[in-house]
């Protein structure tokens, strides 16, 4: 099994939870692609009527669109039944760091919005410690500013306060205490984690 093939295993495992009439946060990333791919097709096949996505980022659009998967927005849809979403690490309080695909922002928005956030990942994404890959933390900044700072990421709520002090900050790759169900897809098989 490739990590192409865990990453469409745990996608298709999520799609599972996506009932008909359902308002949906479409993720961004690899992972997420499979599972908006999938919608597409139980769509397309009949087996899922009256599904909206709402996308986290231009790619998860223009994919969705070519899907049709109809789409609208969190003004006209302030709550979200479900969302699916990947992410760069998930520690075992399925707190995690997102972002390195670059939409960290409109994901948390959308997840934030959501009665049930589904994250999907591989398993070369869980991790003891938030920051333990040694990685940098993903942080969205007002655009044009040269920003650099370096944070060790003790106390999860310390850090996040701290970097969100910070002027010109606008948000960071910290989900803390926001996934309903991490599914995780390994080469022993699919593990379900409900919170
Ligand atoms: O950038 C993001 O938040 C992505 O969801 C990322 O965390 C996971 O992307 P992947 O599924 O391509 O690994």
């Amino acid at each position: 099994l490739t990590q192409e093939d865990l990453k469409r295993l745990a996608a298709y495992k999520a799609v599972a939870f996506v009932e008909s009439g359902m308002v949906i946060g479409l993720g961004t990333g690899s992972t997420t692609a499979f599972a908006v791919e999938q919608i597409g097709q139980l769509l397309q096949q009949g087996k899922l009527k009256n599904i909206v996505g709402i996308s986290t980022s231009k790619k998860t659009q223009e994919q969705a669109l070519a899907l049709g998967i109809p789409l609208s927005d969190l003004n006209t849809y302030p709550v979200l039944d479900l969302a699916i979403d990947g992410a760069d690490e998930v520690d075992s309080k399925f707190n995690l760091v997102k972002g390195r695909g670059g939409s960290l922002l409109r994901e948390k928005m959308v997840e934030g919005a959501c009665l049930k956030f589904v994250v999907i990942v591989d398993e070369s994404k869980i991790v003891e410690n938030l920051g333990a890959s040694g990685l940098p933390m993903p942080v969205e900044i007002v655009p044009f500013l040269d920003l650099y700072f370096e944070k060790e990421i003790g106390d999860l709520n310390f850090a996040s306060d701290s970097i969100l002090r910070i002027a010109g900050v606008v948000e960071h790759g910290m989900f803390i205490d926001m996934a309903t169900t991490v599914v995780i897809a390994s080469v022993a098989g699919i593990i379900l984690k409900h919170k």
